[in-house]
This record gives structure tokens, C-alpha cells and sequence, in this order.
């Protein structure tokens, strides 16, 4: 790519050119956000690609979000930066596996959660998000049994916060696994001020220090209307950019792991996108997500149920 090209000037270009509009996860460069028409958590982001009059839509984030966009959007052009911008939780939960752990539990209904593959939320019965798990659960018949995957520290938080009991895929996430506690800890003895915000999909040991758990939007909203100056934040780092922009006046600290650092935190496959694949996806219009009809409708059922069941 030529070195002095203006990418936000060309990025900008092909955007009205193509009538696009950009989705970024709150999980982008501080960059990605800020060039994005809308910035949110993947619940958002998807009722976004599902209502926009848009064309083309561009989904920074990773690839099964794109594909939410486009099983909910058939007719718009859906293209990611990165194609191989995947997903540890989705890598870890294939759909014949899946399959297989349902035949195991047939009356149990599968509640699965976002990050995973089309494949597997065709196998699935409803979709959540870290945003609406609980209050979709609170829906459920309590007898009812449950399958939950793939992340078992966010299906083992919602198990006790619901007192049900659920079969759990053994699946996680790969940067929420990598907080340490004994660091977590000294982090606080030095900050003593400061509030700890975790994420769910964050092991037990983290959690039992936050004093509020929650989807990155929830941790959004959470530190926005705390009275307090100083977070920990526990989940993918780069949200701190948006807390940053809405309460200077705030000091936020990124949880780290065994290290000492943060970097560790830093998910690898959402660092794939860059402006210069924004630039060149919009050019060349690919990579674009597609999918077999027959399977974006079978996946489109429990993400039906998913966007009826959190309104
Ligand atoms: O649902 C999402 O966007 C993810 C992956 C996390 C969250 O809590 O928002």
C-alpha cells in the first residue's frame, strides 16, 4: 500500500461512495473506534446491522460478528477487515462436537452464547449475549433444563447468579482467562479507591474481587454512573478508550496477568483489523461474509428468539 496515502481521507471516500456504514466492537483500536458510525457491544452492533438503510455494512470485530450482521441483514453486503479475525470460544466449540453434546442431554434446551459459529447457533435453541443471558434465563421455566456454551466461567457466573444448574460446555476465552488474581490483588492494595469491573467471561477468582460483573456495555454504563474517580477493568483493554473519552475527569486502570502487563489482555484476534484493511475492504469489496441460505435461516431462529426475548 502506497505509504502516503490518506486513509482517513480514502476511508471516508469509499464510505459515501458505497454507502457504508461502520460497526466497530468496543474491542477496537482506540483508531477504529473513532472512525466508526456506531461503537457498541455486539447486541448493539447487531440490532444496528439488522436496522440500518445502509448498503455495506463494515463490522470491526471478529468474524462471527460480521456473520450475526449478515444472518440478520441477507440483502446488505457484509464485509470484515480480516478474515481470519476469529474467535478462541468459537474455536473451541466446533459444530459436530456441539452436535454430539446435545444428543448427550436431549431434553436439555442449549442456550448458547454469541461467540460462537453460524453452525453452531443453528444447532442452538437461543442465542445470548453477556448483556441479556440473565434476563433471558429469568424467562426460562426454572425446571427447564440447560446446555450452556462455549464459555464455562460466564455459564458458571450465570449457574450461580440464577441458582440453576447448568451442563457446561468446557470452552473460554483466551484473554479473559489471563487475569491473574494474586496480581488483581495488588493492583487494589495500591489503588484502594479504586472499583473493580469484571467481565463475566472472566475465571471465578477475578470475580470474587469485583465489585461489579458485567458485558462491556454493563461495565460501560456501570462506570459512568459510579460516584467513584478510580476503576480496575477487568476485560479487553480497549474499552477503557470510550470510558476515556466520556469521564476524563476518571481514572481507569487495565487489569493485567502473571506478567505485571496488560498486553496479555490485548485480544489477538480483534488486533488483526487495521485502517489500512478497513481502506482495502471497502476497494475491493472483500473480505465479504456469506453464507448458505439454509444455514443463515437455522441460525437466524435462535437469534430471533435472542433479539424477542431482550427487549
Ligand atoms: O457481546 C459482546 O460484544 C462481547 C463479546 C462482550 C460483551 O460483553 O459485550
Amino acid at each position: 500500500l502506497d505509504p502516503t496515502i490518506d486513509l482517513y481521507g480514502e476511508i471516508e471516500r469509499l464510505r459515501r461512495q458505497r454507502k457504508a456504514v461502520i460497526l466497530a466492537h468496543y474491542y477496537q483500536d482506540g483508531e477504529i473506534q473513532d472512525l466508526a458510525d456506531f461503537v457498541g457491544d455486539s447486541l448493539d452492533l447487531s440490532r444496528k446491522a439488522a436496522a440500518t438503510d445502509a448498503e455495506v455494512i463494515v463490522f470491526c470485530g471478529v468474524r462471527f460478528m460480521g456473520e450475526v450482521a449478515k444472518i440478520v441483514s441477507p440483502g446488505k453486503t457484509v464485509l470484515i477487515p480480516d478474515a481470519e479475525a476469529g474467535c478462541s470460544l468459537e474455536d473451541s466449540c466446533k459444530p459436530e462436537a456441539f452436535r454430539r453434546f446435545r444428543e448427550l442431554h436431549p431434553d436439555h434446551l442449549a442456550l448458547t452464547y454469541i461467540n460462537c459459529s453460524a453452525e453452531v447457533k443453528a444447532l442452538s435453541d437461543i442465542i445470548v449475549t453477556s448483556s441479556n443471558a440473565e434476563a433471558i434465563l429469568a424467562q426460562l421455566p426454572a425446571d427447564q433444563p440447560i446446555v450452556f456454551a462455549p464459555d464455562r466461567h460466564l455459564g458458571a457466573y450465570l449457574a450461580k447468579k440464577s441458582g440453576r444448574k447448568m451442563t457446561l460446555w468446557p470452552g473460554s476465552c483466551i484473554i479473559h482467562e489471563q487475569f491473574s488474581e494474586r496480581e488483581l490483588v495488588k493492583l487494589r492494595a495500591r489503588h484502594p479507591q479504586a472499583l473493580v469491573a469484571a467481565h463475566p467471561e472472566c475465571p471465578e477468582g477475578i470475580l470474587r474481587h469485583a465489585d461489579h460483573v458485567g458485558s462491556t456495555r454493563a461495565i460501560l454504563d456501570f462506570v459512568l454512573a459510579s460516584a467513584a474517580k478510580e476503576f480496575i477493568i477487568a476485560t479487553e483493554p480497549h474499552i477503557i478508550h470510550q470510558m476515556q473519552k466520556a469521564a476524563p475527569d476518571k481514572t481507569f486502570i487495565a487489569a493485567v496477568g502473571m506478567d505485571g502487563s496488560c498486553d496479555c489482555a490485548r485480544c489477538p484476534f480483534m488486533a488483526r483489523n487495521t485502517l489500512e484493511k478497513i481502506y482495502l475492504c471497502l476497494l475491493n469489496d472483500a473480505p465479504r461474509i456469506e453464507l448458505p441460505e439454509d444455514l443463515r435461516q437455522a441460525a437466524l431462529k435462535p437469534l430471533q428468539r435472542m433479539l424477542d426475548m431482550s427487549v
